[in-house]
């Protein structure tokens, strides 16, 4: 209870904060994208990491409110690195099923890059598996009008949920990033290492990017490189990092 009534209160007292963790091309091994992650400044408890409040908001329907303020903060932050000349690269948002079941949730989105200037390129939307085999057609309609409207789709944590082929290629997802729980059984588990070819094999015959989660050493980079997965995200490249860190970090490389 003390949880969630400190949740209820977090966003009117502007406790959220987001870190972005970068995305490396794997060949170049430039940063390509961001993937904007949710953190909570809870007064006397610091910060506090999505799995310890995400499945309360969930339970208690705060994720869309939440989840609006994610993308409201994401795009703005993200217009001001490009403005600044200090990156230019999508930002990734993860948005929980209720909000991107919503009938307004495009709107929102194209309301939210007018505000913050943001070019539609430059958001890319992460929705799990379980939202995306949600088959109601307000789910499939908000997948082609984002895709007009030029935002990108990323499938989050693949393999893990309950995945349909059909529906992979129904929906217009640009990207499918390989759960890490595949990631880590690199180099050495064979089941993994199949698991993750076959994806890749699926993702380039759909014309898919692909992203691995979770990578930690070098060997798995260079399993991955072989294997012709396009990006690379993990501790081995960056680890997640508050705005002012990041935009540090950027500035030391140039
Ligand atoms: O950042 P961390 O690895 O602790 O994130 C843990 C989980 O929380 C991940 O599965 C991630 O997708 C999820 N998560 C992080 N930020 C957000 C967010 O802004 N919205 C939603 N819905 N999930 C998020
Ligand atoms: O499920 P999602 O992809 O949204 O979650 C991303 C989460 O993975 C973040 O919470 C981030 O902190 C975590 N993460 C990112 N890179 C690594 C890594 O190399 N190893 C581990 N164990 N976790 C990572
Ligand atoms: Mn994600
Ligand atoms: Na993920």
């Amino acid at each position: 209870y003390r949880l969630l009534s400190r949740l209820r209160k977090a966003i009117s007292l502007d406790q959220f904060e987001l870190h972005y963790q970068l995305q490396f091309d794997m060949q170049t091994l430039q940063p390509c994208g961001m993937e904007a992650l949710l953190r909570w400044r809870d007064g006397s408890n610091g910060l506090v990491a999505p799995d310890q409040f995400i499945p309360v908001a969930q339970e208690y329907g705060l994720m869309p409110a939440i989840g609006r303020w994610v993308i409201r903060r994401a795009c703005r932050d993200n217009a001001a690195l490009i403005e600044a000349g200090l990156m230019d690269v999508a930002v990734a948002v993860n948005i929980c099923a209720p909000l991107f079941s919503e009938a307004g949730f495009v709107a929102l989105v194209r309301q939210t890059l007018r505000d913050s200037g943001l070019p539609a390129e430059r958001l890319e939307l992460e929705i799990t598996e379980d939202v995306a085999m949600n088959a109601s057609a307000q789910v499939l309609q908000t997948s082609v009008e984002l895709h007009e409207a030029g935002v990108r789709l990323a499938m989050d944590d693949f393999g893990v949920g309950f995945s349909s082929l059909g529906r992979l290629k129904q929906l217009r997802f640009d990207k499918l990033k390989i759960d890490r729980s595949f990631v880590s059984g690199l180099p050495g588990n064979p089941s993994d290492q199949a698991i993750i070819q076959a994806i890749l094999g699926i993702a380039q015959g759909l014309g898919m990017r692909t992203v691995a989660e979770g990578v930690e050493t070098e060997a798995q980079l260079a399993l991955l490189q072989e294997g012709g997965c396009s990006q690379g995200q993990g501790f081995w490249f960056a680890r997640p990092m508050p705005l002012a860190e990041l935009i540090e970090w950027l500035r030391a490389r140039r």
